[in-house]
């Protein structure tokens, strides 16, 4: 018997075509989920969501009945939308058997407050993304793009994926991790001092270390799960980031 403990995963970039993470998950599930209090899933589960009526592929059936399994454990599941899944809705949620997050969302970590947020709002300085970012939030822009058919919105998924990668093949590395003055200002808001943050997106595990007011925090940077699985467990003595393949 475990002490009580949470997971957190982030950029597991699910999709049909890449057989790996998708194993890496189902082992996760049965072997290292189910004695937990929580799993937070901290965006990028998806490769790419392209809207709820996708839920029938057979391969998203696999990976919804996969989370729900683990909800009639008994095991709390929280799903905090990344930059490829921000599409995903309440059909998702139920079939999944998850909350649904809003980023940045605070928690209470077995005492510690936590700010969770996928990442990709600290990276600042990549400004070309930022724009890219602002647009597609826009309820008019999601309105029209799940309008269209489901095949012509995978095609559009495809083409920006192409974009996306050529754009960032010409952009420096350090454009495209965190800002520290973007990670004050969203501390800032709340009014009582975070003492850790959790968030993925930059691909770069970590634990940092970050000063606000006096106060030393640690920010966390969760795996992506190309080659292995990799979470981030927190109990009472603390967080550690956890690896296996
Ligand atoms: O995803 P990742 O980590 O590889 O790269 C991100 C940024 N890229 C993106 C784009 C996604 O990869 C595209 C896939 C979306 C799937 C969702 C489908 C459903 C909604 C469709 C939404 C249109 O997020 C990348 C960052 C990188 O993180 C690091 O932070 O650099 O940003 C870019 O590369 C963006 C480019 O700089 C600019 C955008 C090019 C495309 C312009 C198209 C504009 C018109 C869109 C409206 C149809
Ligand atoms: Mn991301």
């Amino acid at each position: 018997m475990q002490p009580p403990h949470l997971l957190f995963i982030s950029d597991l970039h699910l999709t049909p075509e890449r057989p790996v993470p998708a194993n890496l998950f189902h082992r996760f599930i049965k072997e290292h989920a189910p004695e937990t209090q929580a799993l937070y899933i901290l965006g990028d589960f998806f490769e790419a969501w392209v809207g709820d009526d996708d839920l029938s592929l057979p391969f998203n059936v696999s990976m919804t009945k996969a989370l729900k399994s683990l909800s009639e454990r008994g095991v709390a599941v929280f799903f905090m939308p990344g930059n490829r899944d921000f599409l995903v809705g309440p059909a998702f949620a139920q079939a999944a058997g998850l909350t649904i997050l809003a980023d940045p969302t605070c928690i209470d970590v077995l005492g510690v407050p936590t700010l969770l947020t996928h990442g990709d709002c600290f990276c600042t300085d990549d400004t070309a993304y930022q724009d890219f970012r602002r647009l597609v939030r826009t309820p008019a822009w999601q309105q029209d793009f799940l309008a269209q058919p489901l095949v012509q919105r995978h095609a559009l998924a495809k083409s920006l994926r192409e974009r996306s990668e050529h754009a960032k093949s010409d952009k420096k590395p350090e454009i495209m991790d965190v800002n520290s003055d973007a990670i004050a200002a969203t501390l800032a808001v709340y009014t009582k001092p975070i003492q850790r943050i959790i968030h993925g997106h930059t691909h770069r595990p970590a634990r940092h270390a970050y000063q606000l007011n006096g106060l030393t925090g640690e920010r966390w940077v969760l795996p992506d799960w190309y080659t292995s699985g990799g979470y981030l467990v927190c109990d009472a003595g603390g967080c550690r980031l956890a690896d296996f393949s």
